[in-house]
């Protein structure tokens, strides 16, 4: 039975550590903070991803997952850490870094380590390779060497983990073939084997499509705002056509994907990258254009946002996930704060811990409020009832949604993202 230890205890980590886990081997989950490991250890995760806490418990209980703060000695290294960007766009590798520098000191002959980590191409044969090296130990000879990227999608990773088809870049063959083996133990999907700088490229590749396709969506809507007519009622039509898939504009792309990963593309060929920077300043600039839609609503209400109350629905970056990385709603709040908003109120059904305080109960967030922003796609959010809302609203109560999910705003001062007046 192959003996694992995952390094980075997070949203990709868990699941691929309990899964392996359930599927025969035994594993060490490793991280570093301590709270996390407590909670884990003792299966209070409190997560709104649907079926971890009991996939958790499961692996807990076969007794093949051990989760502790150091890393152990095994067989087959699995590095799921963070990859943020810095202010200036430049990958930040410190956790893979370190990652990597806790293995060489146990790593041995016919070892096995997996990169899960998104990363810029090159980093497994520039970056990892060495440092691993530095065991006196050679990959290609005596060591292994693959990157399998994460593909799942936050809020079905479970599913997703399993039934999606997963790519495998080896440093040579016998590493991709070897680590097939290792993801063939819960992974149903196809898995297919090329290069580590091959599979560092179509992850990248899988993200920056989105972010251009949501930036083009973005575009047409302030287009469509332009010409007054409805975005999404254009984008639907488009859509029918059977070679066009336009993504939903929005108040900006979040999370800790859209909003990184394309920049690692651009870093590792600046001179080339011209499209892709351009996307994600568009999509950046959207929080922008959330707080113009309602500063122009509130010129049409008579008011000002100096005595005013607006209320921000949604703190996570995307519906129905309690996940607030970079979500558009801080952009919002910030600049809502920077221009002397009297009151500005947060609610969301499952964030509770943000930047700022998260109001819990949703009538008392909307009481005596003169506007509301959707910032975020929350099915509570779709089925809200606009009348009674207003009732408790100030007069000439404004809604904003930057998501179009409000059908009937009778009686609001409506602004919607690509919604013409
Ligand atoms: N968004 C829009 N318009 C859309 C779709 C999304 O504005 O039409 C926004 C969302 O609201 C959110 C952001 O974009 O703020 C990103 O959301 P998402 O659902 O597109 O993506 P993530 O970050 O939850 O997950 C993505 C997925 N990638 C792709 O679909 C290509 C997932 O499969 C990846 O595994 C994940 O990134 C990752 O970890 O890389």
């Amino acid at each position: 039975m192959n003996q694992i230890c995952v390094l980075g205890m997070g949203y990709i980590g868990l699941p691929t550590a309990s899964m392996l886990a359930i599927n025969g081997c035994y594993v060490t989950g490793m991280d570093i903070n301590p709270a996390t490991v407590e909670k884990i250890k003792s299966c209070n995760i409190q997560t709104k991803e649907s079926g971890l806490d009991m996939l958790l418990e499961r692996a807990i209980k076969s007794g093949n997952l051990k989760i502790q703060e150091v890393i152990s000695e095994s067989e087959i290294y699995i590095i799921c850490v963070p990859t943020p960007i810095t202010e200036r766009k430049k990958t930040d590798l410190s956790f893979v870094k370190s990652a990597t520098e806790s293995i060489v000191p146990k790593i041995k002959c016919d070892d096995h380590v997996i990169l899960e980590s998104t990363v810029p191409p090159g980093t497994t044969i520039n970056v990892v390779k060495p440092m691993l090296e530095k065991s006196g130990l050679s990959v290609g000879k005596d060591i292994y060497l693959s990157h399998c990227p994460e593909r799942v999608m936050p809020g079905n990773i479970l599913n997703e983990i399993v039934k999606n088809d997963r790519i495998i870049g080896g440093f040579d063959m016998e590493s991709a073939i070897r680590a097939e083996k290792i993801y063939k133990k819960f992974v149903d999907g196809r898995i297919f084997l090329t290069d580590a700088t091959t599979a560092e490229l179509v992850k990248l590749i899988e993200n920056t499509y989105r972010a251009v396709n949501i930036a083009l969506a973005n575009e047409l809507a302030l287009i469509a705002e332009k010409l007054q007519i409805n975005v999404i009622d254009a984008i639907n039509l488009a859509n029918n056509h059977p070679r066009v898939n336009i993504h939903n504009p929005g108040p900006g792309t979040g999370g800790h994907c859209i909003p990184i990963d394309p920049w690692f593309i651009v870093e590792s060929a600046q001179d080339v990258s011209r499209l892709i920077p351009l996307a994600m300043n568009i999509n950046e600039n959207m929080p922008s254009h959330v707080v113009d839609l309602l500063l122009d609503a509130f010129k049409d209400a008579g008011k000002g946002v100096k005595e005013s109350k607006v209320v921000i629905l949604g703190a996570s970056y995307k519906g129905d996930v309690d996940d607030k990385r970079m979500s558009p709603a801080l952009p919002v709040f910030s600049k809502l704060i920077a221009l002397g908003t009297k009151d500005v109120v947060v609610y969301d059904p499952y964030v509770t811990n943000f930047e700022y305080p998260v109001e819990s109960d949703f009538f008392k967030a909307i009481k005596d409020a003169d506007a509301l922003v959707i910032i975020t796609d929350h099915s509570e959010f779709k089925y809200m009832n606009p009348s009674n809302i207003m009732k408790l609203m100030k007069s000439k109560p404004i809604l904003v949604d930057s998501r179009n999910i409000i059908k009937d705003y009778t009686g609001f001062i409506f602004r919607g993202v690509g919604i013409g007046k």
